[in-house]
């Protein structure tokens, strides 16, 4: 038998499930597979299990990619591992929670939609990525134009999209009679739930209006709000990783040691205790989602693109430049957090001295390309939001408009030294376009601010808008990344 995580003793300093995993039954169908989940959802819900008798299991789907991932975990009888790696020292966990799993091009699209619509499944959650939800990116409303909705819209039977198989499965339910599940995205979208809701209920209306208005009457779609700093996996932390357990797992994966986990608790077939693993159910998270989007990914997102430009390969590196540091601190401060209205006693500036701190982590080497990724998707609800506060009250958004002028500056492709950036986004092809016709000149702003699906005409349209972004995208040109931020 092939050595691997199920059948042999590990290190012993690795925690490992003690509940009986036969009793865990797949109530969760997971969408994604993705770093991201495993070390969130898959092991919160490993600690319910630890913690109490839940029968709560998962089972795993990737839709997009990840073949090989769902390979290897079937080899493993479904565990992997968790490293929570602090500044000092590292924690590891073999996760038990993964009770099957399935991928279309393994297993066919229908053995996908027919697990989603057995009896015991109550939960369809998606960590999917931003551009999953086939949204418009500056209005959050379904992309009728998506090619995947396209396709999907013409077969639906043989989906291809996130949305495609929820409708088919919920159609199924609902022609069995069967109790619909709730809908949970885990994605770093604003208010979440609302956009997969709507996102969903029109490609169903689109389809058969009614069976749109039994899933608007019969489903819902909490809003989320997750956090944890995971990093794609790479050689070096798979091989760290096969150190500290003694034996390879492909399927493993690095986070820092922090994890948080808002949830509006709002599921119509019931869920898992997440707050036995210190998840928090509120009545509304948009407020909370709005924090971590705009205070957290927003200065991301800054020094992802400032960052790669000023040649600083992870977020960890920005950190160690002073005019990084100091900028993010203020971009957060002075760009975010006045935008935000909170629960009385929330603590912006002690949360914003925390995201300092685990951005400063050197145990984690999240990548500043990595970041940069999809920006057309992440821009509008990173900056948007708080660009459009800025502009009612006149007050000042330098460190938005330099951030936008870093993404733009990103997606021309070439970076400072003249090398060619690995620009990955849905809409590369048409930003590249844009940026070709107007080489690395300040005219290009207006021009990509013009993208309405990224930016709403009020945004990109304002003369002071086009001011700041042109002001911050010269500096720039002229002066590189690392003096730009300097002198913010
Ligand atoms: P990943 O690249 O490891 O996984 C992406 C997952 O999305 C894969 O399972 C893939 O199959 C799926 N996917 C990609 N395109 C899709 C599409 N068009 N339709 C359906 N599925 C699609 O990324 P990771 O790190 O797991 O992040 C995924 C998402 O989780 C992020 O985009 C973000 O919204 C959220 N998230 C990530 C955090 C992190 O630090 N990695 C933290 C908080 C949230
Ligand atoms: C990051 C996030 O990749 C990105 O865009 O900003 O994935 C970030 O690591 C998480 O939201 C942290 O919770």
């Amino acid at each position: 038998m092939k050595q691997n995580i199920s059948n042999t003793s590990l290190n012993e300093s690795v925690s490992q499930p003690t509940y009986d995993r036969s009793t865990l039954k797949s109530r969760i169908v997971h969408l994604g597979f993705g770093a991201f989940h495993r070390a969130h959802q898959g092991l919160f819900t490993d600690e319910v299990a630890e913690k109490s008798n839940s029968d709560w299991g998962i089972c795993e789907v990737n839709l997009f990619g990840g073949e090989a991932l769902i390979t290897s975990l079937r080899e493993q009888n479904h565990l992997y591992t968790v490293a929570e790696k602090g500044a000092q020292s590292t924690d590891v966990k073999v996760i038990g929670s993964v009770t099957e799993s399935l991928h279309p091009v393994l297993d066919g699209i229908e053995s996908v939609i027919e697990k989603m619509a057995e009896p015991q499944v109550a939960i369809v959650s998606m960590t999917i990525t931003e551009k999953g939800y086939c949204a418009d990116p500056a209005t959050g409303m379904l992309d009728k134009n998506n090619a995947l909705v396209i396709t999907d819209l013409a077969n639906p039977s043989q989906p291809k999209s996130a949305l495609g198989y929820i409708v088919q499965a919920l159609k199924l339910r609902r022609n069995r009679g069967i109790a619909p599940f709730t809908v949970m995205s885990c994605d770093n979208v604003q208010e979440n739930g609302h956009v997969a809701k709507a996102a969903i209920l029109e490609f169903a209306n689109l389809l058969d209006a009614e069976l749109g208005a039994w899933i608007e009457d019969n489903v819902t779609f909490p809003c989320t709000m997750v956090d944890r700093i995971v990093p794609a996996a790479t050689e070096e932390t798979l091989t760290e990783i096969t150190e500290l357990l003694g034996i390879n797992d492909p399927c493993g994966i690095a986070c820092e040691p922090f994890r948080q986990w808002v949830i509006e608790d709002n599921f119509v077939a019931g869920r898992p205790e997440w707050d036995i693993a210190g998840a928090e159910f509120v009545d509304d998270v948009v407020p909370y989602e709005e924090m971590k989007l705009r205070m957290l990914n927003g200065s991301h997102s800054f020094l992802a693109y400032l960052g790669y430009l000023g040649g600083y390969a992870h977020i960890s590196d920005t950190m160690t430049d002073q005019g990084y540091r100091t900028g993010a601190f203020d971009m957060m401060m002075q760009a975010q957090a006045p935008s935000l209205t909170m629960p009385e006693g929330t603590d912006l500036e002690g949360y914003a001295k925390m995201l300092i701190e685990r951005f400063t982590n050197p145990s984690l080497k999240h990548k500043t390309w990595q970041i940069a990724m999809d920006g057309s998707q992440k821009i509008p609800q990173r900056m948007g939001g708080s660009l459009r506060f800025h502009l009612e009250q006149g007050s000042d958004f330098k460190w938005l408009a330099a951030g936008i002028a870093g993404w733009m500056r990103f997606v021309s492709g070439v970076d400072e030294q003249g090398n060619e950036i690995d620009v990955r986004d849905p809409m590369a092809e048409m930003l590249r376009g844009v940026c070709d016709q107007h080489g690395l000149n300040a005219t290009v702003v207006p021009a990509l601010l013009a993208v309405e699906a990224i930016f709403a005409p009020e945004i990109g349209q304002n003369a002071q808008v086009i001011e700041a972004v042109t002001k911050a995208y010269q500096s720039l040109i002229d002066n590189g990344a690392k003096a730009t931020v300097a002198a913010l």
